[in-house]
């Protein structure tokens, strides 16, 4: 990494103009290995000055990578692919590192990271308008102009893929961008930066400005040249953000999180049930997802199968320091912890004693942030744990009868981002994705789909479309031009 160091902790900067900088003011913000709550390296903490300094140079720089030919964009795309892949390891340990999470996620992370460069480095010469047929005395065509320069606020639960979500469809369709990383995470999103600048890409097309949402990311949503927002975050966070746009009249999309039904009937593969579950709440980022499947709605007439089963398996899930690759690792941040820590207390008063109860078997001795998996069996859907985002190793479970029963407590809830289906009634499943209030529906395998699926939410989960070509749309504006050619 090229971070310098002196001791052993490394010290980060800024990346404006193809440059590293420390902030102006001179504060940095340490970086926490969650692992072992040591510092183990700083960044420097922009704020409003440097958000304007970054601002400025990418609304100079738009002429230069317009004049690139977007073949030739999309090749600089394409090797900023290639260069994150090259540098997978050192870029997992480092993420590992801010992030807590187990290493091998660490490295599949980096490589959705690659790939939606590599996505959406095919897509620059693929950003075309349409002719529209007004009659003979005229020619109508639209063309899809970029916005200028989109700001980008990432959350610090998957730092590299959700910097690379937002900023891969941005440059593609021809912005310069500013991104605002998480102040827990920022570290891999300045190496991603410098990756772009090594291949490539003119000076001041990308920058990163780390330091607190407070300062650099109410900056960079206030600043007057920036056109766009991209925002991934939590709900309150969300609408300021949301409220600022709409004040200055920017582009702006908002995912914020969920509290996602996953559904398990009787004549479902239990199997790819009980896999879908771990997945869905424990054993990706130790359930810090948006897209968690955070409430388990189970038929009862599998109920009791289901939750031995599960907890069986659950209580076998190792948790521990990422970089020993367990199966969840440390949780982000001591805040998060504590919030986590939390809830797991208001569920003892809702319910009682939890199935499972998040004390790691081995983590007396250990520093860091660690709770283990957590499962709060026979809950009611009015409960604050079924209604409020945890964000953690943390499941609560809903039992029902009917598929109506079913349907109605998937959909009553504030958020409406991901839900699943376990079931081989093909029927049954088709009308669950029709009538459940999501973004996305996953059906017997949780969290399918990929970097060419449009991703969001509904309700306070947000609203705008990322990945898949449904990206460009937030990324890009429609200009009609109408020429009267006569008889
Ligand atoms: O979020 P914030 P936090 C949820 C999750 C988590 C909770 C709190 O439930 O426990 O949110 O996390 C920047 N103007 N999610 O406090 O504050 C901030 O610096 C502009 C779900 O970390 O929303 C960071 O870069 N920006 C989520 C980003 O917003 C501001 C992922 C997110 O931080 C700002 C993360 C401001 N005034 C948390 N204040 C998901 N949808 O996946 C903060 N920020």
């Amino acid at each position: 990494m090229t971070g310098h160091s002196t001791t052993s902790i490394q010290q980060f900067e800024l990346f404006i103009d193809s440059k590293s900088f420390p902030a102006e003011s001179g504060e940095t913000i340490p970086i926490v290995d969650s692992a072992t709550e040591e510092t183990f390296a700083t960044i420097a903490a922009g704020g409003a000055s440097d958000i304007d300094r970054a601002a400025t140079v990418a609304s100079e720089s738009t002429t230069a990578w317009l004049e690139m030919s977007p073949p030739e964009r999309g090749r600089v795309l394409n090797r900023a692919a290639m260069l994150i892949r090259k540098n997978k390891e050192s870029l997992a340990e480092l993420l590992t590192r801010e992030n807590g999470k187990p290493i091998s996620q660490a490295r599949t992370e980096i490589e959705v990271g690659a790939r939606y460069f590599e996505y959406y480095a095919g897509a620059t010469d693929k950003i075309q308008g349409e002719t529209i047929p007004l009659g003979r005395e005229y020619v109508d065509f639209t063309i899809r102009e970029p916005l200028g320069v989109t700001g980008h606020i990432v959350p610090w639960n998957f730092p590299v893929s959700l910097f690379a979500r937002s900023v891969a469809p941005s440059l593609a369709a021809g912005n310069a961008v500013v991104v605002k990383p998480a102040e827990q995470t920022p570290l891999t999103s300045v190496e991603l930066g410098k990756l772009l600048d090594e291949a490539g890409i003119p000076d001041g097309t990308i920058n990163v400005v780390p330091g607190y949402g407070a300062e650099a990311g109410a900056a960079l949503t206030n600043h007057s040249d920036i056109t766009a927002i991209a925002f991934t975050g939590s709900v309150p966070t969300g609408k300021k953000v949301a409220a600022t746009a709409a004040r200055q009249m920017k582009h702006v999309h908002i995912e914020a999180g969920g509290k996602n039904p996953n559904v398990v009937f009787p004549d479902a593969d239990l199997e790819a049930a009980i896999e879908g579950t771990l997945i869905s709440i424990f054993t990706r980022n130790a359930g810090q997802v948006c897209s968690a499947g955070d409430r388990l709605l189970v038929h009862k007439e599998v109920h009791e199968e289901f939750l031995k089963e599960l907890v069986e398996r659950v209580e076998a899930l190792t948790v521990g320091p990422g970089l020993e690759d367990p199966d969840i690792g440390a949780l982000v941040s001591e805040e998060q912890y504590k919030k986590v820590r939390k809830y797991i207390k208001i569920g003892r008063r809702e319910l009682g004693e939890p199935l499972v109860n998040g004390v790691p078997k081995n983590t007396d001795k250990m520093a860091g942030y660690f709770v283990g998996p957590t499962i709060f069996d026979d809950a009611n859907n009015d409960l604050r744990i079924a209604r409020e985002e945890i964000f953690g190793p943390v499941l609560t479970v809903i039992p029902f009868e009917t598929e109506t029963e079913a349907l109605e407590i998937a959909n009553d809830s504030d958020y409406g981002l991901s839900a699943g289906i376990f079931t081989n009634d093909l029927e049954r499943a088709h009308r669950f994705a029709r009538d459940v209030i999501a973004g996305q529906v996953y059906i017997n395998e949780w969290f399918a789909g990929g970097v060419e699926t449009p991703f969001g939410g509904h309700r306070e989960s947000g609203f705008g479309r990322e990945k898949g070509l449904e990206a460009l749309d937030q990324f890009t504006t429609t200009k009609n031009v109408c020429l009267s050619i006569g008889e």
